[in-house]
């Protein structure tokens, strides 16, 4: 049995990855450490809850007792650490708690799987801690950092801190630097499900700038088959980027949302853009699919249209979002 600490599993990629592995394996047996902060739902490990080989307990990364806690009573030997403060636009809003979450919990976790002496530390990064690329180019894995948000920045320090143990102690530790995730269960707060919802709701679509700034998207799915290529298989000490080369600016996607959903553009709203707002991100995955196998499997093409009648057959689930806590960040987000 592989005993594996995944941190922030009630969030959007976590709860997929969890709801994915316990349904294709039987040999993990998964802790889920989560705080449930606004962005944790525990709605979405529904198909999880009863499996045997599930535990969950809520709480905070960055509580030093409780973490070794867990490792001791679980035995934990693998570490998927996915907990974080994860929006741009928050951490342009108040920035400390990105720093406390993702900078000091990491630290609280690796020093406590340092002690466990864990097999495996999966640090989960993002290609935003590259910054931003001008029309050409991709992000390798040597592509210098250089973010720009406090966000970014928050997950910049935490790699090269999860690095730095690897180097200094031979922390088996690894980093995966993700591009743009969509699919079930993430928070209307990304541009994807609010866009859906705000069609579905006819209200306003922000749009920030110009709309042309460019994301390269990839489906929640295939982020977890690389994740855990990357647990099982990846080398200690090395960052592996991943991304399924679909390349989009935010206009376009807001209009196939529309097209599909039969509304009008002139839902399409223009507003003020996010202050330093990176232009484009696009990752070069070369390395994780010659070394280790991967191929994305999903078609941007087919893969969003499951994505939006998910949100159109879950309406129960984005309702109580909308309904509650939320509403007050929209209002003083968006003015309208
Ligand atoms: P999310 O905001 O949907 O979920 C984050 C989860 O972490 C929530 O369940 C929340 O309750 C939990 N959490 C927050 N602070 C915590 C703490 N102190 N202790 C324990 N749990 C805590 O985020 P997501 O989109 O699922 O992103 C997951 C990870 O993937 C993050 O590390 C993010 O940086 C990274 N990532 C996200 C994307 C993307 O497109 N969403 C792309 C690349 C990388
Ligand atoms: O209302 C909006 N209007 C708009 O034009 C929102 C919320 C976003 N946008 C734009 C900003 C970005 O160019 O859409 C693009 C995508 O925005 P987000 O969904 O906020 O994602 P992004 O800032 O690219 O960051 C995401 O990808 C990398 C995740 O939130 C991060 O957690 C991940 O690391």
């Amino acid at each position: 049995m592989k005993n594996i600490l995944v941190t922030g599993g009630a969030g959007f990629i976590g709860s997929n990855y969890i709801n994915y592995i316990l349904n294709e394996r039987d040999d993990y047996f998964i802790v889920n450490l989560d705080k449930l902060t606004y962005a944790g739902n525990l709605e979405n490990l529904k198909s999880s809850q009863a499996n045997k080989n599930y535990h969950f307990i809520k709480g905070d990364i960055a509580n030093s007792d409780l973490v070794n806690f867990i490792f001791e009573k679980f035995n934990i030997k693998y570490v998927v650490n996915f907990a974080a403060e994860s929006h741009v636009d928050r951490s342009i809003s108040g920035s400390e708690i990105f720093y406390r979450t993702n900078v000091i919990g990491t630290n609280i976790l690796l020093e406590t799987a340092r002690k466990f002496e864990v097999e495996k530390f999966l640090q989960i990064s993002t290609d935003e801690v590259y910054g931003s690329l001008g029309k050409e180019g991709l992000f390798s894995e040597n592509t210098p950092l250089s973010p720009n948000s406090p966000y970014a920045s928050s997950k910049a320090a935490a790699d090269m801190m999860a690095l730095a143990f690897h180097h200094t102690f031979g922390m088996p530790v690894v980093v995966t630097r993700c591009s743009n995730n969509y699919g079930p269960f993430q928070f209307p707060e990304k541009l994807i499900p609010l866009m859906i919802l705000n069609s579905l709701n006819n209200k306003k679509l922000p749009i920030y700038g110009d709309g042309l700034n460019v994301r390269d998207w990839i489906y929640v799915i295939d982020h977890n088959k690389a994740i855990n290529l990357v647990l099982e298989k990846g080398n200690a000490g090395e960052v592996y980027n991943i991304g399924a080369s679909n390349e989009m600016k935010n206009i376009e996607i807001v209009k196939l949302i529309l097209k599909y959903l039969n509304k009008p553009e002139n839902l399409i709203q223009y507003v003020k853009d996010r202050p330093g707002h990176d232009r484009r991100y696009a990752i070069d995955s070369t390395k994780i699919k010659n070394e280790l196998g991967w191929m994305p499997e999903f078609s941007f093409e087919k893969a969003i249209e499951k994505t939006i009648d998910w949100y159109l057959q879950n309406k129960n689930w984005w309702e109580r979002i909308i309904n509650g806590e939320y509403q007050k960040y929209y209002e003083t987000q968006y003015k309208f």
